[in-house]
């Protein structure tokens, strides 16, 4: 592994003095304000942390160190004549601050080929579990059993020097990164596939692999999942799964359990679900019209009845994104260039056409723009992936490049307990009456 952790130290010493310098002499500056509304309603654009591998922007969507999705779909290495990037490339991008050689990737590859094997009490806890457990919290479950595998608890626990957290974080954190798709695989193929397992690839690349275990070896599918895993892998550091993977962390609990507590937050609707629900809905939406190609007027009418009922479209809408979420255009263009006649595809797109005005006319909807769970799903329908439930599962795998590579950051910074301070409308009537002065300006 010496080759990616030495460039990382070296790199991450670099940025901790430069933080140190940053903060004793402008540690006081004032960066915006608190508004009532921020606090009473999830903290929107209030900046309060710092994480290094990417930054999203409301009008461009995301960027992973400065490179667009675009930008990155043409400098990262690619699997032999493959043309998506390949996901190893992203996460050294994300480390280490910059682009990958072909020779780099390779060695991610390497390592996280050498470091996959999964032990058995894993797979037996997850057959421990009802097969009708979503794939989800067998994910969750199965990654808390592979914590006995955890460097930093053991390091931790016989006394590791400070200075040394970031190094038993890294090697945790490749290590699980290097697993996952042997716990997805495995849960998959046990939920839909009768239990017949197959066993990993040793010459393909992490994504490929993935692929291959899942039981799908059609090479158009293999891109696919090296795209998927390259744009699901970090949207800065706000959302749910990275902000609860960084809290949790920040307890020094090991990357096992911070990633898990992650998951959990993936796995709510408003979250990684949507991409389950987007294609639930539209399943639901053909079923009620009895077509597999509804028309505009029949998509309107449906998205009418959602709202009706007290429900949200699922895939549209964003927290921070004020336009359409260039993870969902990436995967559009996949669908042209792959599959333009397939019928679900073309329904994502035909409701890209007729959900936003609707949205727009409510008035109270900030983004009425599709996210990344709008399109997934039917990509993943046409290779003949339809069940829906493990799609979060897939965004899982992925998005621990992303909050992992923050967690090594994290330890490398020395960033301490997070506990912001909050309050009870009690006092904040008080000081609106201004009869308290703990908590003035
Ligand atoms: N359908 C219906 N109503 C919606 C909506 C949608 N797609 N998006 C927002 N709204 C509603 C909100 O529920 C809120 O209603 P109330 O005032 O009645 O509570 C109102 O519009 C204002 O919301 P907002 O400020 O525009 O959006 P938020 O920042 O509060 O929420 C969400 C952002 C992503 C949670 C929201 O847009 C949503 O629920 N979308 C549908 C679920 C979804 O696709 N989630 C995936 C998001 C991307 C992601 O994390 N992927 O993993």
């Amino acid at each position: 592994m010496g080759i990616i952790k030495d460039k990382f130290k070296a790199k991450s010493e670099i940025v901790a003095a430069e933080i140190k310098d940053l903060l004793k002499e402008h540690g006081n500056k004032k960066i915006g304000e608190v508004t009532l509304s921020q606090i009473y309603q999830g903290m929107r654009g209030m900046t309060g942390l710092v994480t290094e591998t990417s930054l999203l922007d409301a009008q461009e969507g995301i960027r992973f160190r400065g490179y667009t999705i675009p930008e990155l779909q043409q400098k990262l290495p690619k699997a032999p004549k493959g043309s998506e990037p390949l996901p190893e490339g992203l996460f050294h991008l994300m480390l280490v601050g910059e682009l990958p050689s072909e020779e780099d990737v390779q060695h991610i590859t390497n390592v996280w080929q050498r470091r996959s094997h999964v032990p058995n009490h894993v797979f037996d806890t997850i057959e421990a579990l009802p097969v009708s457990t979503h794939p989800m919290t067998q994910f969750v479950v199965a990654i808390m059993a592979l914590q006995t595998e955890s460097q930093f608890s053991k390091n931790y626990a016989a006394g590791m020097n400070k200075k040394d957290y970031w190094d038993a974080v890294f090697d945790d954190s490749m290590d699980l990164i290097a697993r996952l798709p042997r716990v997805a695989a495995y849960i998959y193929r046990r939920k839909y596939k009768n239990g017949e397992h197959i066993q990993p690839n040793g010459l393909l690349d992490w994504s490929g692999n993935f692929a291959h275990m899942m039981g799908y070896d059609d090479e158009s599918f293999k891109e696919l999942m090296r795209l998927y895993m390259t744009i699901h892998a970090d949207h800065e550091g706000g959302n749910v799964s990275a902000h609860t993977t960084h809290l949790v962390g920040s307890a020094l609990s090991d990357p096992y359990l911070s990633f898990a507590a992650g998951m959990n937050g993936l796995a709510g609707p408003l979250h990684g679900l949507a991409n389950q629900e987007v294609i639930k809905w539209i399943y639901e939406l053909r079923e009620e019209i009895g077509s597999d190609l509804p028309s505009k007027t029949q998509i309107e009418e449906y998205v009418k009845k959602t709202l009706t009922e007290g429900k949200v479209v699922p895939g549209y809408g964003h927290a921070v994104l004020r336009k359409t979420d260039p993870r969902f255009t990436a995967q559009m263009e996949f669908g042209k260039k792959h599959m333009p006649d397939d019928a679900l595809v073309q329904t994502v797109w035909n409701i890209y056409d007729a959900v936003p005005p609707i949205l727009q006319s409510l008035g109270k909807i900030k983004n009425p723009w599709p996210n990344v769970d709008a399109h997934s799903g039917a990509l993943l329908v046409h290779y003949g992936m339809v069940e829906y439930e493990f799609y979060t599962v897939l965004f899982g795998v992925s998005r621990a490049l992303g909050v992992l590579a923050s967690l090594i950051w994290d330890r490398a910074l020395a960033f301490p307990l997070e506990r912001p301070k909050s309050v009870t409308t009690d006092l904040v009537k008080k000081w609106l009456d201004g009869k308290d002065e703990i908590w003035g300006d």
